[in-house]
């Protein structure tokens, strides 16, 4: 779907091959910023996830070709996120899929943030030799952003405990599933917000501008909005509390926010006109 400023929404095309069960499907898309008409596309095709893209030119799609496959996939927790990073490197958020020791095994790309190449190749600076694990000991990753100075964070679902958002450091353990949240021990890298219980949040997507992070709520059914100071984050205050679940938000280039809600994921409590985008201009300052 292509959706303009003034809210009218086209129906571009279909990505070939989308079969998710649960909380697969296509999850996540990303325009390559160094070649604009390039669309990334993260989705479950068959019994995988996979990355693949495509050029979106004259309003159509062309061919969709693969760009990283061999993601596993399951019932739950797909990840999905796509993001390019200041480097021009694609960031790629994916979950354990209901197996939580796959977090730790560096042979498995599940439970992981991986980056490649625009090509699918694993760049040079990854932390572990000839593979796209950037970091890892995640449990479901659904939001990624990169702050004013590039550094990398991300959101993550915690099970019973705690839900985190985190910094992440290129070959970092975060942990999952021998701790969730802050455990302030020596081997794995602790969040910088952990929200406990985790119904106040279930964080998905994660967006930054101008010293604070957006954090959308799925469970906590609210918008999250985390100050930055000094790389490191202030106390979470929240807003948007009637709109039900919210997928995802970011940042349109005029500066505006843009949350999605998801009240028809067969968790929510759908309304007339669910689901929505919503578009809210943020104070100056
Ligand atoms: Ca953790």
């Amino acid at each position: 779907m292509r959706v303009d400023d003034r809210g009218n929404v086209t129906e571009v095309g279909e990505v070939p091959g989308v079969a998710g069960e649960g909380e697969g499907g296509l999850l996540g898309i990303a325009f390559d910023p160094a070649a604009p008409s390039t669309l990334y596309v993260y989705a479950t095709m068959g019994d995988e996830n996979v990355v693949v893209r495509t050029r979106y030119v004259d309003g159509s799609f062309g061919e969709f070709e693969t760009v990283l496959d061999g993601i596993p996939a399951g019932f739950r927790h797909d990840g999905g996120r796509l993001l390019f990073g200041p480097d021009g490197m694609l960031y790629v958020a994916t979950g354990e899929t209901g197996n939580p020791d796959e977090a730790q095994n560096l042979d498995s790309l599940a439970g992981k943030i991986l980056r490649i190449t625009p090509d699918g190749e694993v760049p040079p600076g990854n932390p572990f030799d000839g593979s796209p694990i950037y970091s890892y000991g995640h449990r479901n990753v659904e939001g990624l952003a990169f702050d004013d100075e590039g550094r990398l964070w991300a959101s993550e679902f915690g099970d019973r405990e705690a839900d985190e958002l985190n910094r992440i450091e290129p070959g970092g353990n975060y942990g999952w599933p021998a701790v969730e949240g802050i455990a302030e021990g020596d081997e794995y890298i602790d969040p910088v917000v952990e929200w406990s219980p985790t119904s106040v949040a279930s964080p998905s997507g994660l967006a930054y501008v101008r010293d604070t992070f957006f954090v959308a709520a799925l469970r906590g059914e609210r918008l999250w909005r985390v100050p930055v100071v000094d790389g490191d984050a202030g106390e979470p205050t929240s807003f948007v509390e009637d709109r039900g679940r919210l997928r995802d938000v970011a940042v349109a280039p005029d500066g505006t926010l843009w949350v999605m809600t998801n009240n028809t994921d067969g968790r929510g409590d759908p309304r007339e006109g669910d689901d929505r985008i919503l578009r809210f201009e943020l104070a100056a300052g």
